[in-house]
């Protein structure tokens, strides 16, 4: 006997998943990457092998976004920016995060559509969650970006501001992989629609 049991969303006719170039293996920024990067020290990539610097693989595949950290002295602020069409509303992603027990630091990560900020996380020690790769939802709670989701394009960002780096020796540093638009869940209309059983 054989099942297919087919689920429809009612929520949105989008389909809910990974973003184009979502987990960043299409390489680095200006190597066939989907995203546009932006950083103050351009010689220090931003899309890359965790596993060297950090020691920790990318939650999926090989690369990841390195927001922040320290280059050439320097604690940077950077962004990984797309334009895309944003449906379902729900901004997800996997993170880690390594925040120095140095205190004289300010670090900011931002989501951004059209240069709006639809996201702002101060980042701390909480977030310092080295070797562990953490959804989006914690910490961060749930992000949705909702007012932008009309069916035209929109630019979007995630962006690290690092405000203060205890003179370049130290500064926040996060990972970013995987990231996905999903429906929210707290309206979420998944029903069974459809069953067939087919014998
Ligand atoms: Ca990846």
């Amino acid at each position: 006997m054989r099942v297919l049991i087919v689920l429809l969303m009612l929520a949105s006719a989008a389909s809910a998943g990974l973003v184009n170039d979502g987990s960043f293996e299409n390489g680095e920024c200006d190597a066939g990457s989907a995203w546009t990067c932006f950083t103050e020290t351009p010689e220090c990539v931003t899309i890359v092998d965790p596993l060297g610097s950090w020691g920790f693989p990318a939650y999926d595949g090989v690369n990841a976004v390195w927001l922040g950290g320290v280059c050439e002295n320097v604690g940077i602020s950077n962004q990984v920016c797309q334009d895309m069409i944003i449906s379902p509303s729900q901004l997800t992603f996997w993170w880690m995060g390594a925040y120095t027990l140095e205190a004289e630091q300010e670090a900011w990560i931002e989501v951004r559509v059209d240069g709006v900020i639809a996201h702002r996380s101060q980042l701390g020690l909480e977030h310092h969650t080295l070797g562990t790769w953490a959804y989006s939802e914690d910490l961060f709670g749930l992000i949705d970006l909702l007012p932008w989701e009309d069916g035209a394009s929109h630019t979007l960002c995630i962006i690290m501001d690092n405000l203060y780096s205890n003179n370049g020796s130290t500064a926040a540093n996060l990972l970013v992989d995987y990231l996905e638009l999903n429906h929210p869940v707290a309206t979420q209309g998944m029903s069974f629609s459809t069953l067939k059983v087919l014998y």
